[in-house]
Parts: C-alpha cells; sequence; structure tokens
C-alpha cells in the first residue's frame, strides 16, 4: 500500500535480529502500554499474545523518530490489530482505555507484585492470587510453606526489587574475578546480559566463566561457589551441574532454551559503600515507628549495611563460549528471533552451545559473535543495538 502524503516511511526489517534497537527510543509511551498488554498476556499464561505485543513494541524501538499518527506505521511488521487500536487511542487520547484499565486491575497488580517474588512463576501466583493474596507481604502472613528459592524471594523482597546498578554489577564482577582467579588462574569471566548491553540498571547480573584451555573449566563452579560462601558472600545459591555432554549430543534445538551449562542462580551479599552500622533497636526506641506487623517485615527485609543482589554464573568450555556470549546478552526478544531466523529462513538450529546446520549436517564453529553472525547471513549487531 501506497503511503498517503505527509507519512514518514520507514523500513524495519521483520526479524529483531536485522534491526538495531537501541536502548534509548522514540516511542517509550507506546513501548510502555504495549509492554502492559504483554506483561498481562503472560500472567494469563498466553504466550503467543505475549509475543506478538513484546514483537509490536519492538518494532517501535527500532524507529529512527517518534510516531504522531497512524500513517506513520505504514509498512511496518508485527503490528496486529490489537496493538494498533491501542497505538491509535494513545496517539489520539494520549493513553489507552483498556491499559489504564489494567493497571488498575486488583488481578493485573496482584500478579505483578506476587510474579516479582524471586521463584515465585505465574501458576503459582494465579493459584496465590484465587486464595486471596495479593501482595508479597501477605504471602509471609499466610504461613504457606514456601521453598528454599521463595523463601529468599520474600525474604530479600525490597533489595531484589531494587535495581542493580552499574556500579553495583562491576563491584560484584570484582568479587566474582577474585573467586575465579582464587581457584583457576588463568580463568576468564565476561559480564552478559542487560549491562552488556550499555544498560545502567537491571534485574540481575550475568556472568560467564570459562578458561582458554578447552576442559580446564570442568568443575569450576563448586569450587567457585565454596569459595564465596565460605567469605559469607552468598545469601543463596542454586547450582546445576553441566548435562551438555551426558546429554545424547544431537542438533541443538532451537526451541529448547534452558541451557545445559554449569549454571548458578544465586544472590549475592553486596557491601553497600559507605553503609552506616545496623542500628541497634534500643539505641533508637523513641524512634521507632508503631510496631505492626508491616513495619516489622519491612525491618526485617531492610539490610542497611549491605544490599542483595541476583547473580547469574554460567561456566562454558572455551570452544562454546561465542554461542553463550550471544545467548547471554539478550534481549530476550533478540534471542528469540535469532533462533526463529536460523530456523526458518536458514535451516540452521542455534542454541547458547552450538549452530546446527540441516543442510550440510554439521556444526558450524565460531570464536567469535561475528563469526555466527556471519553463518546466519546477518549484519553483525553490536551488542548497544540488541535491546529489541
Ligand atoms: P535484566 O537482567 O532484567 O536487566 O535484563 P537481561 O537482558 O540481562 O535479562 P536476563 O538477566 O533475564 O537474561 C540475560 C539474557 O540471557 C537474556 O536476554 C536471555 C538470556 N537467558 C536468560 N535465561 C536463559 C536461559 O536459561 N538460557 C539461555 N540460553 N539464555 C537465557
Ligand atoms: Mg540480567
Amino acid at each position: 500500500m501506497e503511503p498517503s502524503s505527509g507519512a514518514t516511511v520507514t523500513t524495519v526489517k521483520g526479524y529483531a535480529c536485522q534491526r538495531r534497537t537501541p536502548l534509548q527510543h522514540h516511542n517509550t509511551l507506546l513501548t510502555d502500554a504495549l509492554l502492559v498488554l504483554a506483561e498481562n498476556a503472560e500472567f494469563c499464561e498466553n504466550e503467543g499474545r505475549s509475543v506478538a505485543f513484546r514483537r509490536a513494541g519492538s518494532v517501535l524501538k527500532a524507529l529512527p523518530q517518534a510516531v504522531r499518527k497512524m500513517e506513520d506505521l505504514q509498512g511496518l511488521p508485527c503490528l496486529g490489530g490489537h496493538s494498533q487500536r491501542v497505538i491509535k487511542e494513545i496517539l489520539e487520547d494520549g493513553k489507552s482505555r483498556e491499559v489504564e484499565m489494567m493497571l488498575q486491575s486488583k488481578q493485573y497488580q496482584a500478579m505483578k507484585a506476587l510474579t516479582s517474588i524471586f521463584g515465585v512463576g505465574v501458576k503459582t501466583a494465579e493459584r496465590w492470587f484465587r486464595e486471596g493474596l495479593q501482595r508479597h507481604t501477605d504471602v509471609v502472613n499466610s504461613g504457606y510453606k514456601l521453598n528454599h528459592t521463595q523463601q529468599a524471594g520474600v525474604q530479600y523482597y525490597d533489595d531484589l526489587n531494587t535495581p542493580v546498578t552499574k556500579a553495583e554489577a562491576d563491584a560484584i564482577g570484582q568479587i566474582v574475578e577474585e573467586a575465579v582467579q582464587a581457584v583457576l588462574p588463568g580463568a576468564e569471566i565476561t559480564l552478559t546480559g542487560g549491562f552488556r548491553r550499555d544498560k545502567l540498571t537491571g534485574h540481575d547480573v550475568d556472568f560467564l566463566i570459562t578458561h582458554p584451555e578447552e576442559g580446564k573449566e570442568e568443575g569450576l563452579m563448586p569450587k567457585v561457589v565454596s569459595w564465596l560462601e565460605a567469605r559469607g558472600l552468598l545469601l543463596y545459591q542454586k547450582t546445576n551441574t553441566n548435562s551438555y555432554l551426558e546429554s545424547t549430543d544431537g542438533p541443538a534445538r532451537p526451541s529448547h532454551n534452558m541451557d545445559r551449562f554449569e549454571r548458578c542462580f544465586s544472590i549475592f551479599r553486596l557491601e553497600r559503600p559507605h553503609a552506616r552500622p545496623e542500628q541497634h533497636p534500643q539505641a533508637t526506641c523513641e524512634e521507632q515507628p508503631q510496631d505492626d506487623d508491616s513495619a516489622r517485615e519491612r525491618r526485617a527485609s531492610q539490610s542497611p549495611g549491605w544490599k542483595a543482589v541476583r547473580v547469574d554464573l554460567v561456566v562454558t568450555p572455551v570452544s562454546q563460549f561465542a554461542f553463550a556470549l550471544l545467548g547471554w546478552t539478550g534481549s530476550q526478544l533478540f534471542e528469540r528471533d535469532l533462533r526463529r531466523w536460523a530456523g526458518q529462513e536458514k535451516h540452521m538450529s542455534l542454541s547458547s552451545h552450538a549452530l546446527y546446520d540441516s543442510k550440510q549436517n554439521r556444526y558450524l564453529r565460531a570464536s567469535s559473535e561475528e563469526e555466527i553472525f556471519a553463518h546466519l547471513g546477518l549484519e553483525f549487531i553490536p551488542p548497544a543495538e540488541r535491546n529489541a
């Protein structure tokens, strides 16, 4: 369709991995609204719908200018009818009634609050909501039996829901570096995830650990974890051992995105710089707030001298490092579209371990992200432009 006169025509490719998506963009009002719809679809366990809204938002993030009228959307991919209706309403009225109502709804608010507890997924949150729980404090008061992860999620709720800064990520990086060098000199750590895409804050800090000599990295994770635990630096950890070699060594399946690396989900105890010493209750009894339940809970989860920070550690053999780096840098939608592109357009199968070419019936090696993009017939997109 020919755009009407006055419309700003922009060509945007259909896969997120074909586009450059910077961190800062021009359409946050629209993308924030679409994100609410995507989250709500996720809360209803409708993944297809959630991805559709995320894709629509991601296309708007890649535009070089703000959308001002519906004609500006002509020719753009991934914008379904529902997304377009919401965009139209916002362009005309400054907001979408549907999104506003969703934000006000008890169910959306409860699902958002409950799923923001570390260790609580949509299914559990949904059940708790049906049973009348709405906030993390309700979970504490319910007396429900929580698993180890959820206990940590509730205990450190406030800290874990306070964005991690780049300075904090760097401080954690120094600790991880020290731990890794102590147990395996010569091993290398790399900051991945959102911080590698130049995000200023994140919900966690992601690291890859490898060693230039293949095989040296085996068994590294338990040693790193022991080193950290011995120094009281871990508040929580759950380590999965590498199962990639033990499993049937078939082609990497693109739909299977849980990796089989040695991986540690953890919560670090990060000393705050210039932290005030912890206050003794008796010393300040005159200023004590009323000792109601919520005040007690707040104090229990407050940690004046230190902050609880979610950290993911992943150990990879150096032969798989480039794939792991590409797979862990994100964004999630960028990763999803990389795998979709590989499968649908190239008959290849990409994971964070390997790239398999089904036409040639062989794995394609790569020692850098650039080589993987080249194998996939894609222009290289640097990490800071993978914020799809
Ligand atoms: P954040 O932490 O919310 O600021 O944002 P990201 O982008 O760092 O997101 P995060 O930490 O959940 O994950 C980092 C990237 O790693 C993400 O973009 C996709 C990838 N990723 C996360 N979990 C898995 C996993 O289990 N397997 C694989 N292959 N990739 C994962
Ligand atoms: Mg992250």
